[in-house]
């Protein structure tokens, strides 16, 4: 077994989209293979903004489902529920104790969404980058592979780790993010400008990983283009048409230099209806896996039953050292 250890999550607020996938689903099951990995579908940081908890469980097992759909291998990995692990919640608040306010009043995520929310944003999504740490420092962790937005957390996950290690001696590994170059940031299909997000207020900007084919072809036939026509990747010049050609890479493999020229003095129409068929035809098979997990849950009880038993263990022996160095109870 290689030594590096992987660590990453996805919170389940609703159902994955496109970004979610290209930007660190699909990583994931290329990177399985590489390092002993954790799957965590991170539930606990899902109610850092309200949640309905009868959706709650449900969206928890789809996204679990979701990560066996899309060949992450249960035997190969662990997969567990964050909140099956109570040392997550533990070591957050430990970790919430060095973590200073200044440094997380400086997280662009905490400050967009509490932009949004005013008076009312909650404390807990203030504190969510302890938590977020707990979940990767408990397994020695030391590769997190996650989309742009989150490089903030890994680093401040970076200094907390150090401040323990110097406060109470060596504990924590230090972990890295591991970003891919193209599609860290898959947007909008509707504005470039922001990213795809399962939040967005327009339906036609967002592709859900359980979109039927028809509506993935509506979605792409209507995303805006820049004005102009060529079919060329710029990302400040022609931030549309680079976005699709980001997906059009991933959905088929093709270096975009190859996407280009094979749609060269073709019309956007053209090139939708092909990207539109590509994206059917990388998420048909997941989508058909899906269904069948969710047809008969049986197989996803057990992963998720072993992923809790093998997570717990370590967890519970780090949280154990920390508690130790730190003089918390009579361990
Ligand atoms: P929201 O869409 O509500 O802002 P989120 O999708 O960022 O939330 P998660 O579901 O936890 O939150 O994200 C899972 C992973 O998907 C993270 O690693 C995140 O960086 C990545 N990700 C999310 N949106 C995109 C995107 N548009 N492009 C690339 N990666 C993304
Ligand atoms: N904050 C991340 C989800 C997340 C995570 C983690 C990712 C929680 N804990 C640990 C990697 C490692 C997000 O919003 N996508």
């Amino acid at each position: 077994m290689p030594a590096e250890l992987l660590f990453s999550g996805v919170k389940p607020t609703s159902t994955p989209h496109l970004g979610n996938y290209i930007g660190a689903l699909k990583q994931w099951v290329e990177l399985q293979h590489r390092y002993r990995s954790i799957f965590c579908i991170v539930d606990l940081h899902a109610i850092t903004v309200p949640q309905d908890p009868k959706q709650m469980l449900e969206r928890t097992l789809e996204i679990a489902a979701t990560y066996l759909a899309i060949g992450l291998d249960p035997k190969r990995n662990i997969i567990f529920i964050q909140s099956e692990v109570h040392e997550h919640a533990e070591l957050g608040w430990i970790l919430g104790t060095l973590v200073k306010m200044s440094e997380l009043e400086r997280m662009t995520q905490y400050k967009d969404k509490a932009k949004a929310k005013g008076e009312n944003v909650g404390a807990g999504l203030f504190n969510y980058p302890s938590l977020m740490a707990a979940d990767i420092l408990l397994y020695d962790t030391t590769a997190v592979p996650v989309g742009e937005d989150q490089m903030q957390h890994v680093e401040l996950t970076r200094t907390i780790a150090r401040r323990f290690n110097t406060t109470f001696g060596e504990t924590f590994v230090v972990p890295q993010s591991l970003v891919q170059k193209v599609g860290a940031r898959i947007m909008s299909l509707q504005d470039p400008t922001k990213k795809m997000s399962k939040s967005d207020e327009s339906a036609l900007a967002t592709i859900m990983l359980n979109d039927a084919p028809d509506v993935i072809r509506k979605k792409i036939s209507r995303a805006v283009t820049d004005s102009g026509t060529g079919i060329s990747y710029d990302a400040i010049e022609h931030p549309a048409i680079s976005n699709l050609l980001t997906i059009f890479h991933h959905a088929t493999g093709k270096p975009i230099k190859e996407i280009e020229d094979e749609f060269a003095g073709k019309g956007y129409a053209e090139f939708k209806q092909a990207l539109a068929e590509a994206v059917v035809e990388m998420l048909t098979p997941i989508q058909n896996k899906l269904n069948e997990f969710k047809q008969d849950p049986g197989e996803l009880m057990k992963v998720l039953d072993e992923g809790r038993d093998k997570a717990q263990e370590i967890a519970a022996a780090k949280l154990k050292i920390v508690k130790e160095r730190v003089g918390l109870g009579r361990v």
